[in-house]
């Protein structure tokens, strides 16, 4: 079990220090609500937001080696019938081709804990732009975007030309996930989603969902056994936060060693982060957002959420003009923030809806966009 939480050798090229420590559950990721429609998005999700703490700084030296603490294993009162998982194990079975006894010792040798209730439990603030910005865009997680960048150029540009999405794209990605590896669960998968399949009524059904995925995940050949793996509260896996669902559909073993490691292979996070992108329909070389400054008079359009529902055309016709030279004819749509200095309208575009079917929260995805241009642009400076 400990040998998936070490990081890949080139962890130790650059101090990594995480802004989002002690989140286990997921930084940004944990925290969202996932439309009932989407269940394969890359994070999980209990409500619209950040992080219910506001990251804090820790100490490079000290908690990469500190155990984590103990959850108490609780004796839950049985919110599920043995019948239950008896039922839910005979279906994994059939369906997987797996032996329905060892399905059922797997599930029994879950332990259902309290701490995994408590976290998803808890109510989630609802923080505006100007408060979930610094958590994210800190000089520290800038900083440690363009080590790892440096460090790794060559795998994140190669994948990034492969699955032709933004190589800033993915480092900001793993940044504001588990501040670049350093922070992926302390929880065992199996647990998180025993524990919320059968005893979290308000969301058992997604997550037996993903608990069916995982026993179904055979075929990619992860690198450890299921009841191995770690992760956050919800289930989220190794350095880019894969729920199963994701784990089955966008993870790549991108080094070609026969196996998906998403805790140890830099190529296999990477390129899974990547491919993520590429199959939710990034536009390589495409804009994600820009600012606007509304005309007198201007008359807002209908909002879809997130989806670039007008075209740039259409919203500068209703008085909102790009601040930088847009194609009129992109889809677009209208993003409302409240930043420190008031409110600030963006013009979002494609790019911006993919980014948020990684996590549903607009603040999360201007985050991912903007720490990403941080990154960016430090990363092409000489080295510090
Ligand atoms: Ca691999």
């Amino acid at each position: 079990m400990e040998s998936i939480n070490v990081k890949p050798a080139t962890a130790s090229l650059f101090g990594i220090v995480l802004a989002c420590a002690g989140l286990v559950g997921g930084c940004a990721g944990a925290a969202v609500e996932p439309p009932a429609t989407a269940p394969a998005q890359a994070t999980t999700p209990a409500t619209p937001v950040a992080p219910e703490t506001p990251a804090t700084p820790v100490p490079a030296a000290a908690p990469a080696a500190k155990p984590a603490p103990k959850v108490p294993v609780t004796a839950l009162p049985p919110r599920d019938t043995p019948d239950n998982v008896e039922d839910f194990a005979r279906a994994v079975a059939a369906e997987g081709g797996l032996d329905e006894a060892e399905v059922l010792a797997t599930l029994r040798s879950a332990k259902v804990q309290q701490g995994i209730l408590d976290a998803i439990s808890r109510p989630a603030e609802a923080k505006p732009w100007k408060d979930y910005r610094p958590i994210f865009l800190t000089d520290k997680r800038i900083a440690d975007g363009a080590a790892f960048y440096r460090a790794n150029r060559e795998i994140i540009e190669k994948a990034a030309a492969d699955y032709r999405v933004a190589p800033e794209i993915i480092v900001a990605i793993i940044g504001v996930e588990t501040s670049y590896g350093r922070n992926t669960g302390k929880y065992r998968v199996l647990d998180a989603l025993v524990t919320l399949g059968f005893h979290y009524p308000p969301r058992a059904k997604f997550f037996r969902g993903e608990l069916r995925q995982l026993f179904l995940l055979r075929d990619k050949h992860l690198a450890f056994p299921i009841d191995e793996l770690t992760g956050s509260y919800a289930g989220a896996m190794g350095w880019g936060q894969f729920i199963p669902t994701s784990v089955a559909h966008y993870a790549v073993d991108y080094d070609g060693d026969g196996r998906i490691d998403l805790w140890n292979s830099l190529p296999d996070i990477v390129g899974s982060v990547a491919n993520y992108f590429a199959q939710h329909g990034w536009i390589e070389g495409a804009p994600v957002a820009t600012r606007t400054f509304p005309t007198e008079g201007a008359e807002p359009p209908a909002l879809s959420g997130m989806e670039p529902v007008h075209t740039v055309g259409a919203l500068r016709a209703r008085g909102y003009v790009p601040v930088d030279t847009l194609d009129d004819t992109a889809d677009a749509t209208l993003l409302t923030l409240e930043g420190i200095a008031g409110p600030e309208q963006w013009i979002t575009l494609r790019n911006f809806y993919v980014i948020s079917r990684y996590n549903r929260s607009p603040l999360y995805s201007m985050a991912v966009y903007q720490l990403s241009q941080q990154i960016a642009a430090e990363a092409a400076k000489p080295a510090p």
